[in-house]
């Protein structure tokens, strides 16, 4: 190509040759053809040393990164069996069964979703995943589940990582065969904040399923049973796996004011759930309100009231929760949910290192390897450090939560949005005014996508200097954000005991609300003409092709997929580029091995850098297995 660009040049063609020629075409590097993998990767890199990784918003220069030490296992050896295996021996139904009959206490580890999105708004990336999945699948086949999937995995794979959430998915299945893989999905909501037609949901479920899952954790995030229901019978209809219906936990059952949200209220949502054929009932804490003697008391309850299997998840914001666990335990939870230790605390799941020191010697001890989860922890808590940009800035557990109620998904992604509405100094006002909004309300669950309601209102109310007062004094006049708005309409559904009338009024001016699901004002997808469709607009391009779960990403966020789709064909798939070089490009000298398909490699490395030029310009100059490869980049700055 360097030969071609000599030929083609101008001044060659012109015969206007001098000794400088080479010196004073820097475009001669510029290797416009053919687009190949490689060119394509340099343009990424070039582009990011150039301006940044615009999702990164402050770089730490003195920042230094160790390489993460990946245990070792035997890529040769077999998978020893585990639940996955036990679930397809078994099938859904009896699989519950054998589950509430075990003593043992059993695991989830939830680092590769809820961690990360609790702590790291949710930008971990596949390539830090797949360096021990396989290992750790191998090593710790005793573990009950891995969350890997769904939540806000599926929307920030696509909208921050130039990843295909469906790519993660089958390559986890196949480093972790074993092991079954469980995912979060929000009812009706899907892996959206919006409701979508039935049959798309159903269709999503059925590919999550053929792809990959088993365990399918469903909630609503007003915890409506009518979106709940439908998507627990999309998973015992088009799957094999377990449907999990989960009940999201609010307020305190302990407090005797509390009339809404008391023991009665969950056993008798537990029993809508096991009655809609659920296979697990889930205890889902999402903001760590459980406290350890209210868990007890609910598990206890729960236990005399459905038949089915009980797994509890919680979130450590207030640093009390492994003592939630511990009570939970000892009223006969089944399964509990945990996060590798360097991943785990603060708006995360309780440590899984410590939780299994805590059982040793306990009639429930489950016997997994505590040396090999901790090597993985230490693997986890060096990966970290390469996502310090999107640390919440929590250093220590916080009481404050059982008065915002803030769920830990959302806590790290608050903080990043008041910042960028220059709010910073004032992030408790906005965790206060969350919980003023909640009372405003009516006292709502807040789970995402109700939560993302609230946090909108409370950044809203705060960035315009308005008070709760306010707004029942003149809400008239206020024209409320159009997620609050949307919601007050019935767009994602019902709260428990339905809307503050006249505040809803105050909201919506003279649209009116409507009672029934969301999706009975949507028509059903006609699939197969818009899969049609879909096929028209993004087949043309064989570097990126599509299949029928590219539809179902367009379907949930068209916007996001096609950009995402673009960005591929731009730089191609940026899977196995290290995650430093993702986010922060490359310094000069530096060397780095990429494996493309099929055991070939890829040796990039950074040799020089220019100044832009009058247009704004700038070439980077590359090696590329060891020869020369330049890319002009358009400075933005
Ligand atoms: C999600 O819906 O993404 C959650 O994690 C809710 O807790
Ligand atoms: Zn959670």
């Amino acid at each position: 190509p360097f030969l071609d660009n000599i030929l083609q040049h101008d001044t060659f063609r012109k015969g206007a040759v001098t000794v400088n020629f080479i010196n004073q075409n820097p475009d001669l590097f510029v290797f416009k053809a053919p687009r190949n993998r490689a060119t394509k990767l340099v343009t990424y890199l070039g582009d990011i040393i150039v301006n940044g990784n615009p999702d990164v918003k402050k770089i730490d220069l003195t920042k230094t990164f160790v390489k993460p030490i990946v245990p070792k296992f035997d890529a040769r050896a077999e998978y020893p069996k585990g639940t996955k295996d036990l679930l397809t021996k078994l099938g859904p139904d009896k699989f519950s069964k054998w589950l509430k009959n075990e003593k043992q206490i059993h695991f989830t580890d939830t680092t590769m979703r809820d961690a990360h999105q609790s702590l790291l708004a949710t930008r971990m990336r596949t390539y830090d995943m797949l360096q021990v999945a396989e290992g750790y699948a191998k090593n710790n086949p005793g573990i009950f589940s891995m969350e890997v999937w769904g939540g806000a995995t599926f929307d920030v794979c696509m909208r921050f990582l130039q990843e295909n959430p469906w790519e993660r998915l089958r390559l986890l299945r196949k480093a972790m065969p074993n092991v079954l893989l469980q995912m979060l999905i929000r009812g009706s909501n899907g892996v959206g904040y919006t409701a979508y037609p039935d049959n798309l949901i159903e269709k999503f479920v059925e590919q999550s399923w053929e792809n990959g899952v088993d365990i399918f954790r469903i909630f609503d995030s007003l915890n409506w049973m009518q979106s709940i229901a439908p998507c627990i019978e999309h998973v015992r209809k088009r799957t094999n796996g377990l449907a999990e219906g989960a009940i999201c936990y609010t307020g305190d059952i302990l407090n005797p004011k509390n009339t809404k949200y008391n023991l009665k209220y969950y056993t008798s949502l537990a029993k809508d759930i096991e009655n809609a054929g659920a296979h697990i009932l889930a205890i889902k804490d999402m903001a760590g309100l459980l406290k350890p003697y209210a868990a007890f008391e609910l598990v206890s309850a729960l236990k005399q009231t459905v038949q089915i299997p009980i797994h509890l998840h919680t979130h450590d914001t207030s640093s009390i929760q492994s003592a939630t666990y511990l009570k939970a335990i000892e009223a006969g939870v089944d399964v509990i949910d945990v996060a590798l230790g360097g991943v785990s605390g603060l708006t995360s799941q309780p440590n899984f290192n410590s939780v299994i020191e805590m059982m040793k010697f306990n009639e429930r001890e489950s016997h997994l390897n505590g040396d090999s989860l901790d090597a993985y922890s230490n693997y986890w808590e060096t990966v970290r450090e390469y996502y310090y940009p999107f640390e919440s800035g929590l250093k220590s557990g916080s009481g404050e939560v059982f008065k915002h109620e803030i769920p830990g998904g959302q806590y790290s992604n608050l903080k990043p949005q008041a910042e960028a509405l220059g709010l910073e100094d004032r992030f408790h006002e906005i965790t206060k005014m969350y919980g003023d909004v909640n009372l405003l309300f009516g006292d709502i669950i807040k789970v995402t996508p109700s939560s993302k309601v609230v946090g909108d209102m409370a950044q809203y109310l705060v960035s315009n200097h308005l008070t709760i007062q306010d707004v029942l004094e003149r809400g008239d006049s206020i024209s409320f954000p159009q997620s609050v708005v949307s919601f007050f309409k019935g767009d994602l559904g019902q709260p428990v005991g339905g809307f503050p009338k006249d505040l809803q009024k105050l909201i919506l001016k003279d649209q009116t609300p409507y009672t029934d699901r969301p999706n009975a004002h949507i028509a059903p997808l006609d699939i197969e003409e818009e899969y049609k469709k879909f096929r028209k607009i993004f087949e043309n391009d064989l570097s990126r092709p599509i299949d029928f779960t590219d539809f179902l990403s367009y379907k949930l966020y068209p916007k996001v997929f096609t950009e995402a789709y673009n960005q591929h064909l731009k730089y191609d798939s940026l899977l196995n580029l290290p995650t430093k070089n993702f986010f922060y490009g490359m310094e000069r000298g530096e060397e780095i091995i990429i494996a493309l398909d099929k055991g070939k490699n890829m040796l990039i490395s950074l040799d020089s850098v220019g100044r832009p030029d009058s247009e704004g310009m700038v070439t980077v100059y590359f090696k590329v297995n060891g020869q020369g490869r330049a890319v002009q980049i358009k400075n933005n700055s």
